[in-house]
């Protein structure tokens, strides 16, 4: 079509040419000839100065009027046409485009329908639908209502609670104070009576429910060697003790025994620290036991060494406590009377009080080059080093070498030596603690 079109006003537009080139030719050979028309519309003149053979020149043409050819009536039509078939296109493809939009739209509402199938439920369905809707937002509704009433409601009932525990925790704190006050003054009624009327009762200890030792055992009426279970912290659960009941008045909760090298002390950290042995035979009953033991009342310490030549000896101290195994189980003793020496205190430097606990694979000592408790084959309470060891290796008789044994520094001749490097061994040594001020 465009084709079409373009070859005809091609055409229309040479043939106007080639008719204009024909008239001024014509005119040109009429001026040629100088015959021509009269007078002759075309005038040629010189205008302004010669530079040598080149000279300006004006030129007058008359007013020309050009025929046109018919078919130009035909390139307008032709225009006209194509500016209606271009609006027609312009036409179309708008018509176009919507219909693109259309379909895109449609494509959209597929999808939707997809989604949401509902939307093609007949009328009445889709009302029954809009009903169920708005009836279970109304619950919905209501039911958020009741809720913050709910929450309202439990809000102020909390508020009661915490006043009436309060009121309660005070009511039960005042009825427990009027009941001691009660017991005081009846136990005080008692006492005035009592030391005037019955000095047999007053005279008998009080009885603990709970034995925190061995004391306590005895106060309760048990005068027998042997394996007792002691509970010093409530806190704590409970555990087993040797309790001696007939040295010394009875009441001591033994701490340590030796008697036949049947047990290796050269123990862990958490050996010790747990305690081994057999409680019957030799044993060390465990630093954690010690340290609640002696936490739970002042303890005094008794020390009892004898030796294979049959003398005994005791030390005795009045106050005793083990730290904690934060504090290495640290050792406060003082206060000696006894006949065997003061050997935890021997010297400005070899003094066991304050000392940490060591083991040979725990070094806590105050020996900058080297671990005690590994070169003495045993946990205790090591200076740099000692000047006791009750822990030590059990020899059945004297021994040489490193003195690595059962050690008392204050022990007879010990200071001097025995004959030929010979040292001193021990055949029985026992640890035992009772509560400060006991009364068998
Ligand atoms: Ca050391």
């Amino acid at each position: 079509m465009k084709k079409l079109i373009y070859l005809v006003l091609f055409k229309t537009a040479l043939l106007a040419f080639t008719n204009s080139f024909a008239l001024a030719d014509e005119h040109t050979e009429d001026f040629k000839e100088g015959k021509a028309i009269d007078p002759c519309p075309i005038k040629l003149k010189t205008n302004g100065k010669c530079e040598g053979e080149e000279c300006p020149y004006q030129i007058n043409l008359p007013p020309m009027t050009i025929q046109l050819p018919k078919q130009f009536r035909l390139i307008e039509k032709t225009l006209k046409e194509v500016q209606t078939l271009k609006d027609e296109v312009n036409k179309l493809k708008k018509s176009c485009q919507d219909c693109k939009l259309q379909a895109d739209d449609n494509q959209e509402r597929d999808s939707t329908e997809f989604l949401a199938p509902t939307r093609e439920i007949p009328m009445e369905n889709s009302k029954i639908q809009d009903n169920r809707v708005k009836e279970l937002q109304s619950k919905v509704n209501k039911l958020s209502v009741s809720l913050k009433n709910a929450k309202n409601q439990i809000q102020s009932l909390q508020g009661n609670v915490e006043k009436r525990s309060l009121i309660n925790m005070d009511n039960v704190q005042n009825y427990v104070d009027s009941k001691v006050a009660n017991l005081t003054s009846f136990l005080k009624n008692l006492d005035d009576r009592c030391s005037s009327k019955c000095p047999v009762i007053q005279s008998s200890p009080v009885i603990q429910l709970m034995q925190r030792d061995c004391a306590d055992h005895y106060t309760a009426g048990r005068r027998r060697n042997g394996i007792y279970r002691v509970i010093p912290d409530p806190k704590h659960s409970s555990f087993e003790v040797y309790c001696d009941m007939e040295s010394m008045g009875g009441g001591w909760t033994v701490l340590q025994m030796r008697q036949d090298g049947s047990i290796n002390f050269n123990r862990t950290w958490n050996d010790y620290k747990n305690g081994f042995g057999n409680l019957s035979r030799e044993f060390w009953l465990g630093n954690d036991k010690i340290h609640l033991l002696t936490k739970s009342r002042d303890m005094q310490l008794r020390i009892e060494l004898e030796d294979f030549n049959g003398i005994r000896e005791y030390a005795k101290y009045e106050q005793f406590y083990v730290a904690n195994e934060y504090l290495k189980y640290r050792l406060s003793v003082s206060g000696y009377s006894g006949t065997a020496g003061d050997a935890l205190h021997f010297s400005k430097h070899y003094n066991h009080d304050q000392k940490f606990f060591t083991t040979p694979d725990k070094d806590n000592d105050k020996y900058l080059s080297g671990n005690c408790g590994a070169y003495y084959s045993s946990g205790w309470w090591f200076d740099k080093c000692l000047s006791a060891n009750l822990n030590g290796k059990y020899y059945h008789q004297k021994y040489k070498g490193v003195r690595n044994g059962i050690f008392w520094g204050t022990w007879h001749d010990v200071s001097n030596g025995l004959p030929d490097g010979y040292r001193q061994a021990f055949k029985q040594v026992k640890m035992m603690i009772r509560p400060k001020g006991f009364v068998p």
